[in-house]
């Protein structure tokens, strides 16, 4: 470190303060001091002072008062210090030390920025404690004497250790199972007329993005397909600060007000008495509750449609579910509903399948989603806003603020705004996807809430649960969480803090600090002045009072394989409830939505209909519409390519090598994900002594795990096969679930041994053909593409 200089005499005798008076820490002389000083202490004793006198009394206060500077705030008065000095910490600042590094680049938080700057790779590089100490043996413990006791003296185990008893975090609390993936969104077109949101501002701008995908019930390592609402949340790291957009797959939710919240977590988590059921809503508490809850029904259809059983988070679609607002630079609102649609179209599991899968893969959309990434099949969605005004609003049936309800799309369209693409899994899995904190209240600039009261409380509730999860009020300095968009506040200290601020100011206004970080005024998030009229009280609306309309607008929007599954989920989760008074309830209930889903569900759980549940609304408003097709899944098909759909090609001695490598390379071109499952994995020997290496085994990788299957030709091959149950399992399996089926030649006998009826053969989904063609595989690619034939469903399967 480089020496002071010595202090220059000073004429103290003419008023002018000695140099080293500006030394001191505890208390400073009356004047500044003399013009050409260069004592360092004595300059920035003049910085100070110079910064600090520019700003003689606080010129912003009378700003603070009044209606007309409430809506137009001010941006806070502030001055650049003439020299550096002025706001530095320390005057040692300047001595950079292998650690300390370079003193702090003006105006910038180094705690933002991109990821690649707390990147670890530690390739080539020698194991150390966390203290950086290198570690001689990673095998032993230190003991006296070979067989002799350990030493508490160990550091290093002690450290090992220590650190490894801490590695666990408290799991979310809703929503603890999930998955992430970074990529960008992508403006289709300026937004300014409606919105001042920076990421809206011109075509072709890139945000990046951050994504979870999760089940909302499990614990963090319960399966992937259980029966439940899938989150769907976007962090836009956009240049004006982070929006979270932290949605659902599906468009409507449980509940109206957000003092419900923790009753109907309660009721859908594990009973409390015996922890079960894991990741399941088919148990008493649940049911008990939403029976209770009329408000719950047309969720309670969404969640016992397929889309509680997404084929793969690539394939659903996602929504803001509340009434958002959208505000231009001039202050004026539209309000708006968030739409994500998925490229791929929208396609489900079957309850059969997403129950073996449970037990075959528990990661199945976990894994899905990170090896379509790994292997450059990027997932994409399309964000559509509904855009509708107040006055309009006013006029529909349903009140927008009513988290229960949907804008039918008939009524207000879905405008495409930009799309998304996923490109980038996580480094790491703890450090990205665990500690990535979302929240409600992440708005910016041209984006804003309305009065829905459930997003009032998760406007509350995302901070605060993360202080509980992520240990203290810092969390949003994890890289993950940190923002590209520049930080600087007055906030300090608290649990973890990461960034280390410079100077002696932490509050506002000052004058020290030149006034900064000074308020931005109407350059910053000015909250839209949405007027408040009326009396506190504790209550709702009358239009949420109507409970069933768009529950029936669901159901009767459905194709009837549709319809049979919700029939076949109410059944099957009623069934598991206890107490039969539930039960009744439960199907009162839905004799308000449909007599024919009513009279399906008391059939299956073998029971009389009981009376219609009473409603809540004496006048039951007429509703805009009766039937929405938007609502059904088939309504995306998605873009008609196979592109990462799995196929199971069966393999086995003696079968058909030219019929397999033909039907593989087609595929494989076509863009879809090709296995050759075999009896075991390992080589088998085809008909014309060709070595075929299975890659995956009828055990490890068993029906439920694709989309889809072909039996080559071969007879003597697929006669052996025809004498095995896990060979004749897996075609029935494919043939129950309704999968795309090719079977070629002497292929149909394994058909034939597992019970497929000879008329199924060229029908539905099933293509037999005498000897591989390029017509028969593009035929099977073109059914395979339309992922499911309901047409060969029967409840309960026949096969
Ligand atoms: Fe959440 N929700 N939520 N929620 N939510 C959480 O925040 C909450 C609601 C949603 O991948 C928690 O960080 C309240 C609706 C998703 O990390 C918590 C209310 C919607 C995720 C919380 C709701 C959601 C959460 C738990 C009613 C769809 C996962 C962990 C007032 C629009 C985000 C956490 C991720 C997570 C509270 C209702 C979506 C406790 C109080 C409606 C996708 O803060």
């Amino acid at each position: 470190m480089a020496s002071r200089k010595p202090p220059k005499k000073n004429p103290a005798s003419q008023g002018i303060p000695l140099d080293t008076a500006f030394y001191n820490t505890d208390s400073g002389p009356a004047s500044p001091p003399s013009e050409n000083t260069n004592y360092p202490p004595a300059e920035q004793g003049r910085a100070k002072g110079e910064t600090a006198s520019a700003m003689p009394f606080n010129s912003d206060k009378a700003a603070e008062y009044g209606i007309d500077n409430a809506q137009h705030p001010f941006t806070g008065t502030h001055v650049q210090p003439n020299s550096p000095m002025a706001t530095a910490s320390t005057l040692s600042e300047t001595n950079e030390t292998g650690k300390a590094g370079k003193k702090a680049q003006a105006g910038v938080n180094a705690i933002e920025g991109e990821l690649s700057r707390v990147r670890v790779d530690s390739g080539g590089q020698s194991l150390t404690t966390n203290q950086g100490v290198k570690v001689s043996d990673n095998q032993n413990s230190l003991k006296a004497g070979i067989r002799g006791p350990a030493l508490l003296k160990d550091f290093i185990l002690r450290e090992k250790i220590t650190h490894f008893d801490h590695e666990r975090i408290p799991e979310r609390v809703v929503h603890a199972r999930g998955s992430a993936a970074h990529g960008y969104f992508e403006c289709y077109k300026s937004l300014q007329d409606i919105t001042a949101a920076s990421l809206f501002s011109e075509p072709g701008k890139r945000t990046p993005v951050f994504v979870r995908f999760s089940t909302v019930a499990g614990e963090r390592g319960s399966k992937d397909t259980a029966r439940d609402v899938r989150g769907f949340a976007v962090k836009l790291y956009t240049d004006e600060g982070n929006w979270d957009l932290v949605g659902n797959n599906m468009p409507v939710f449980f509940i109206q007000d957000a003092m419900k919240f923790p009753d109907l977590v309660h009721a859908v988590k594990p009973e409390p008495h015996h922890g079960m059921p894991q990741a399941a809503s088919a148990h008493d508490t649940l049911w008990d509750f939403v029976s209770l809850m009329p408000e719950s029904t047309h969720m309670l259809l969404w969640l016992m449609s397929d889309r509680a059983i997404p084929r793969s988070f690539r394939m659903m679609q996602g929504f803001g579910v509340h009434t958002f607002r959208l505000v231009n630079a001039i202050g004026e609102s539209v309000l708006v509903k968030f739409h994500w649609s998925p490229l791929l179209g929208t396609h489900s599991l079957v309850w059969d399948e997403a129950v073996k899968i449970s037990g075959a893969d528990p990661d199945f959309n976990r894994r899905d989603l990170w090896e379509a990434i790994n292997s450059g099949q990027y997932p994409e969605w399309e964000l559509g806003i509904q855009i509708f005004t107040e006055e309009q609003a006013d006029q529909f049936s349903f009140d927008v603020l009513d988290a229960t309800k949907l804008i039918p799309e008939e009524l207000v369209p879905v405008t495409p705004i930009g799309r998304m693409v996923l490109n980038r899994n996580p480094d790491n899995f703890f450090s990205e996807t665990e500690q990535v904190a979302f929240c409600a209240a992440h708005v910016v600039p041209g984006i804003d809430f309305t009065n829905d009261p459930l997003l009032a409380g998760r406007i509350h509730s995302y901070v605060d649960t993360q202080i509980s999860r992520l240990g203290g009020p810092n969390f949003h300095e994890l890289p993950i969480n940190a923002p590209l968009a520049p930080v600087h506040n007055n906030q300090r200290d608290g649990m973890h803090r990461q960034a280390i601020h410079r100077g002696a100011v932490s509050y506002e206004p000052n004058s020290l600090a030149g006034g900064c970080p000074f308020q931005a005024g109407m350059d910053g998030f000015v909250s839209f002045p949405e007027p408040v009229r009326e009396d506190e009280l504790r209550g709702k609306p009358e239009k949420f009072a109507e409970h069933y309309n768009q529950a029936a607008l669901f159901y009767n929007s459905q194709t009837d394989p549709e319809k049979k599954h919700i029939i076949a989920a109410f059944r099957f989760e009623l069934s598991k409830v206890t107490v039969p008074g539930i039960r009744q309830r439960m199907v009162s209930m839905l004799r308000n939505v449909s007599e024919d889903l009513a009279a399906g569900v008391a059939l299956g759980l073998g029971m009389e209909l009981p009376k219609p549940m009473p409603k809540a609304i004496k006048q039951t408003p007429t509703p805009e519409i009766k039937i929405s097709p938007a609502l059904s899944l088939t309504a995306r098909p998605g873009n008609g390519t196979i592109h990462t759909r799995k196929v199971a090609i069966l393999v086995g001695d003696q079968v058909d090598a030219v019929c397999v490598t033909a039907i593989a390379n087609a595929l494989i071109e076509a863009g879809a994900i090709v296995r050759l499952v075999g009896p075991r994995i390992g080589a088998c020997q085809a008909a014309d002594g060709q070595i075929l290496e299975a890659d995956a085994s009828i055990e490890n990788n068993p029906a439920s795990l694709f989309d889809s299957v072909v039996v080559p030709d071969g007879v003597a091959g697929i006669q052996e096969m025809a004498t095995d149950g896990q060979a004749k399992e897996f075609i029935r399996d494919q043939f129950r679930h309704c999968k795309t089926m090719l079977c070629v030649g002497s292929g149909a006998l394994l058909l034939e041994a597992a019970g497929i009826p000879t008329e199924a053969l060229n029908s539905a989904g099933v293509i037999h053909s005498d000897q591989y063609s390029q017509g028969a595989i593009k035929e099977f690619i073109s059914l395979l593409s339309l992922h499911r034939h309901f047409a060969r469903e029967s409840d309960p399967p026949t096969v």
